[in-house]
């Protein structure tokens, strides 16, 4: 049977980012995408001047029909998010249409390299933040979500394997079944940490840094990681190295091709690599 998850990101028109990403991305990976607009956009947020609309008020609905109408996923993957209400709301979306065994996948989107994105307007939008990924089975935060979800001051969170030890399995303490953190950098690499309190598999997995900034990355990283592990049937480990090469590979292709870092990756002519 055709494996379903729901996506619930924002769609930002330009840029590639969120849903723009996870939609093909999932689709590649052979998974229905059922998408859950957060809010709608006209570019992702590092543009000047975007359009906002955030879509809380319609999600109590779009759930309710689903729920009506007998949907059942496999996996629930959230991102970037438009309220602090949308995080009971990725809860509720689970509650009614999960399947029993179901993932719930969050990648806590507030902000990148020490700084919380706009949307991070209060506390109790890092607390409920802190809340939905005490529910999650997976959670992909980068070193400055992990900073903002443990309460540390992004500008001392440390990148070494000891401190990123700790900090995952502190997290998993709080509740999550598993911690991937993104974007570690050690002797010119970059790389990805990962603890499943589960198993206690923990390990480091590191590839050659591409030496430009691409917003949407994250985004691009956690949803190949959720096409491995709910379509593919891979394990933390094996879908940690999927997303991470695939990350590489888009960020060196892009490099090539030269196009505005701000625009993001070019990952469509590559998104053959994961089909099958
Ligand atoms: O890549 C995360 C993300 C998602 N959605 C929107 C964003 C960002 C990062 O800036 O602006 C709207």
């Amino acid at each position: 049977m055709q494996r379903k998850v729901a996506a619930f990101h924002d769609i930002s028109g330009f840029g590639r980012c969120a849903l723009t990403i996870a939609i093909p991305v999932l689709a590649a990976g052979g998974i229905q995408c059922c998408p859950v607009p957060s809010a709608v956009l006209s570019a992702h947020t590092a543009f000047k001047g975007v359009t906002f609309r955030d879509l809380t008020c319609d999600i109590d609905a779009f759930i309710k029909n689903w729920s009506e109408i007998g949907v059942q996923l496999d996996g629930i993957y959230s991102g970037y998010l438009g309220s602090e209400k949308q995080m009971e709301q990725v809860l509720a979306l689970k509650r009614l249409c999960g399947k029993d065994n179901s993932l719930l996948i969050v990648d806590p989107v507030m902000g990148d390299n020490g700084k919380a994105y706009s949307i991070v307007g209060t506390e109790g939008y890092i607390e409920g933040m802190r809340s939905l990924c005490r529910s999650a089975d997976v959670i992909t935060p980068n070193l400055t979500e992990c900073a903002l979800l443990l309460g540390i001051d992004p500008d001392s969170i440390e990148n070494s394997r000891e401190a990123v030890t700790g900090y995952m399995k502190e997290l998993c303490e709080r509740g999550a079944g598993a911690v991937v953190v993104t974007g570690l950098t050690e002797n010119d690499k970059v790389g990805a940490g990962f603890y499943d309190a589960e198993s206690g598999t923990l390990g480091f997995l590191f590839h050659e840094l591409i030496p430009v900034y691409y917003p949407g990355t994250g985004d691009l990283f956690t949803s190949v990681l959720t096409s491995s592990l709910i379509g593919k049937d891979r394990t933390l480990e094996q879908a940690v190295s999927d997303a991470a090469l695939f990350v590489k590979e888009c960020a060196e292709y892009t490099k090539e091709q030269g196009t505005p870092s701000i625009e993001g990756v070019q990952f469509e002519k590559l998104l053959y690599k994961l089909i099958g």
